[in-house]
């Protein structure tokens, strides 16, 4: 009999992930498939998915670059003012989309014709309320004389908390979330309506990292990292078995020359390790007893799917990240590449 230490857990679904386009797509899906069955396709591209016909042929060009055709990619609709009533509904109803995603302008990579004010779009809220339409969240305030620390904790309290006094019943998941703010905010609502997402890097490091032996341009992300406590308010509630958080990687791949930069771009590509990233930490708090809804039924329970019939198995054996994926001349450097994690897949 092995002596390895093993773990059979239903498969995965990453509920939010950024595949890009293109060469970038071609070369990092297979990574997300290695891991997922399903997974959330965040809509910031360099031309927003903002209506079904784009949604659809972007979906096309995700399958028909898969090896795997058993994965099945979620789409999403990136609001602006303009959206669509008509559209948002027929996308929703026809399951085009899985939901709506709100990015505050300015607040991440791609979201210059994101919202500028939260009331823009009052009346996409009503109607995705009443039709039960998830909204998806880039939690941050969009405003420069708010510390970049501070965002997060602002938006929950500015627009966040306002916005779901209005809208009791908008299904809401806070992504990525990276502060004890958020932690308890979902925590203490303990609303069905409410949820969030956390990533690999935000449970692994706290804003110190980034500033090891000088500035790390391949940990910059946003929303940031930030100090120790928070960090450890995420990897306590990951162990505490709240059915109220799940995974989403936010895995999110730039090419090398464009982080290294003169101004450098905001993303931290993780999918070659995510959820192996993600057992080493549960390992890490003794809480592998949660892992398996975390990864596999929270997620799926709230955004009311089924969860997958299929599994994968991971076992306690050292895993060497690979150093870097090759697009043409250039390459994107992955989370924590060429580092060697305890968990590796069977
Ligand atoms: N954060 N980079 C990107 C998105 C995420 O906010 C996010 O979801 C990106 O490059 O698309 C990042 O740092
Ligand atoms: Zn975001
Ligand atoms: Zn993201």
């Amino acid at each position: 009999m092995s002596s390895l230490k093993k773990i059979k857990i239903i498969k995965p679904d990453d509920w939010h992930v950024h595949l890009r386009d293109q060469d970038i797509l071609e070369k990092v899906i297979k990574y997300t498939q290695m891991f997922y069955q399903r997974a959330i396709i965040m809509p910031n591209l360099n031309e927003p998915i903002i209506d079904c016909k784009k949604a659809i042929a972007y979906k096309n060009r995700i399958i028909n670059l898969s090896k795997n055709k058993q994965f099945t990619p979620l789409m999403t609709c990136y609001l602006t003012k303009d959206t669509s009533l008509k559209e948002l509904q027929h996308g929703f109803t026809e399951k085009i989309f899985i939901g709506s995603k709100l990015y505050p302008n300015q607040s991440t990579t791609n979201s210059k014709t994101g919202i500028n004010k939260i009331s823009e779009i009052f009346h996409i809220l009503e109607l995705m309320q009443k039709i039960k339409m998830p909204l998806l969240v880039h939690g941050e305030e969009n405003n420069n004389n708010i510390d970049i620390y501070d965002r997060e904790a602002k938006f929950i309290e500015k627009t966040l908390e306002p916005l779901r006094k209005i809208f009791p019943e908008l299904k809401i998941i806070l992504e990525h979330i990276t502060t004890k703010e958020a932690v308890s905010y979902i925590e203490e609502n303990n609303s069905p309506y409410l949820a969030g997402t956390i990533t690999p890097h935000h449970l692994m490091l706290n804003r110190n990292n980034m500033f090891v032996h000088g500035i790390q341009p391949n940990l910059y992300c946003l929303p940031i990292l930030k100090r120790k406590i928070h960090q450890n308010a995420l990897r306590k509630a990951i162990s505490n078995g709240s059915t109220k958080f799940f995974l989403g990687s936010d895995s999110a791949p730039h090419i090398q020359k464009n982080k290294i930069n003169q101004i450098g771009c905001a993303g931290i590509f993780n999918a070659p390790s995510s959820l192996l990233c993600y057992i080493t930490v549960f390992d890490e708090m003794k809480a592998l007893k949660y892992f398996e809804s975390f990864c596999s039924k929270n997620g799926p329970n709230f955004y009311n799917v089924p969860i997958n019939k299929e599994s994968i198995t991971l076992v306690k054996k050292p895993y060497k990240i690979l150093e870097k994926v090759s697009i043409g001349k250039d390459f994107i450097k992955p989370f924590l590449s060429g580092e060697t994690l305890t968990w590796s897949v069977l």
